[in-house]
């Protein structure tokens, strides 16, 4: 296993569409692991593979409570099978935005399917945190940010003061 190196924005990589995995080989399944061990590390609920430089769709969560109760989802080429009418406001936080924070609204629940680490299609139905964190996930695929659901001024303020943020922390 191994720690990866977590982009943080303006990146240009974060804003590319990964591709799909032709087929979850064992690059793609030793990315999952690095992705989780990365993630625990942060630490944080999810990571994308473009958060760690990979362009493809490939995503790992866990919003488990604690390191005793794990429950790692790995999760390739995932897509919403079904999203409920209703939305909810959660307050999201990003590994790539480090130290930002505002309210997104989304899908209170999803169905996802995705093929797990052995290559196989599955399909689960999430809501509460899980289905904000796979939606926050999935949206990184497409080069999308939290922020990117904010409007201009918000969006603006929240760069603003990452890069100042960023700036103290070389200077
Ligand atoms: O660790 C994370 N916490 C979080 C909190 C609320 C909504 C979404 C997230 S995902 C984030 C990790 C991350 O940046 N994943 O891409
Ligand atoms: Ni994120």
């Amino acid at each position: 296993m191994a720690l990866l190196p977590i982009l943080v924005a303006p990146d240009p990589r974060l804003k590319l569409k990964a591709k799909p995995v032709a087929s979850v080989d064992a690059r793609v399944a030793r990315l999952m692991e690095d992705m989780l061990e990365t993630m625990y590390a942060a630490p944080g609920i999810g990571l994308a593979a473009p958060q760690v430089g990979e362009s493809l769709r490939v995503i790992v969560v866990d919003v488990g409570k604690g390191e005793e109760e794990r429950a790692p989802l790995r999760m390739a080429n995932p897509e919403i099978a079904w999203a409920s009418e209703e939305s909810i406001p959660f307050e999201e936080g990003c590994l790539s935005l480090p130290e930002q924070y505002a309210d997104v609204t989304r899908p209170r629940a999803v169905r996802v399917r995705y093929l797990d680490e052995a290559g196989a299609a599955r399909e689960i139905e999430a809501e509460g945190l899980l289905a904000v964190c796979i939606q926050h996930e999935m949206d990184h695929l497409e080069g999308t940010l939290f922020v990117d659901h904010l409007s201009v001024l918000r969006r603006g303020m929240i760069m603003k003061r990452l890069q100042k943020a960023m700036n103290d922390k070389t200077a």
